[in-house]
């Protein structure tokens, strides 16, 4: 089983992931967490490139900017992905497709077919079971995103916390659609309340859909 978690900056997708899979470890479940971009050697390089880039200097043109985050992918899917499914994992990854959608298409305002294209080789026709689109409003969103980059040690991960706030409302906005364009898939939950609480809200779908 394929699981994704989706959302805009801070809305929790990461915490909530962890804690879902403790939960199916509990139950007996072997579980593979990854997360876009990153998950292998060359992925983790990207990450470097995509998010602690200065781009003060030189702008990432939102084509190029596609095109790294789907060549992350395209590795994460042939080398972790792929074989864990096949190997009867449950595999949970923190954002996939419907995070370029959302932010290249939605919110950089590139061609949503073209990304579609680009989607279905990157991924190699590998499609989540489930997502888990986490929502809350962006100003709830980005005052949590700052507080844990605040709090981070290494490298600070912050270009597109650095984007306007209209950039990460058309991301909100973009993603709401999704999710209404495929209701069979992705399930969107209100991050806005107790961690424990969105939790299990997040264990009753999937402990029903498994
Ligand atoms: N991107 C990614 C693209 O543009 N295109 C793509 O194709 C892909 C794959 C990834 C960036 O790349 C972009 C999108 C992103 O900007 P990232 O570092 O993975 O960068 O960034 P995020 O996924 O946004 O990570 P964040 O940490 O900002 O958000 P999360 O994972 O949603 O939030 P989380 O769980 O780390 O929580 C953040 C803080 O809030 C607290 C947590 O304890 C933590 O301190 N928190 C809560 N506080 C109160 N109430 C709750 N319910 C809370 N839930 C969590």
């Amino acid at each position: 089983m394929f699981i994704s978690f989706e959302g805009i900056e801070g809305c929790g997708k990461t915490t909530q992931l962890e804690m879902l899979r403790d939960h199916l470890e509990w139950k007996g479940k072997s579980c593979v967490v990854v997360r876009e971009p990153g998950g292998t050697e060359l992925g983790e390089r990207i990450r470097n490139i995509l998010l602690v880039m200065e781009d003060e200097a030189e702008g990432i043109e939102p084509w190029a900017e596609l095109f790294l985050y789907s060549a992350s992918r395209a590795q994460l899917v042939k080398n972790v992905i792929k074989p864990c499914l096949e190997d009867g994992k449950v595999v949970l990854c923190d954002r996939f497709t419907d995070s370029t959608l959302a932010y290249q298409g939605y919110g950089r305002g590139l061609d949503i077919d073209a990304i579609k294209t680009i989607n279905s080789y990157s991924t190699f026709g590998i499609t989540p079971d489930v997502t888990i689109l986490i929502d809350c409003p962006v100003e709830t969103g980005l005052k949590r995103a700052w507080h844990r980059i605040k709090n981070s040690e290494g490298a600070t991960e912050d270009r597109f916390e650095r984007e306007a706030i209209e950039f990460h409302q058309r991301v909100r906005r973009g993603y709401l659609e999704l999710a209404q364009k495929e209701p069979q898939r992705i399930y969107v939950v209100d991050g806005t309340g107790e961690i424990s609480v969105i939790h299990g809200k997040i264990c009753d779908i999937i402990d029903k859909v498994i």
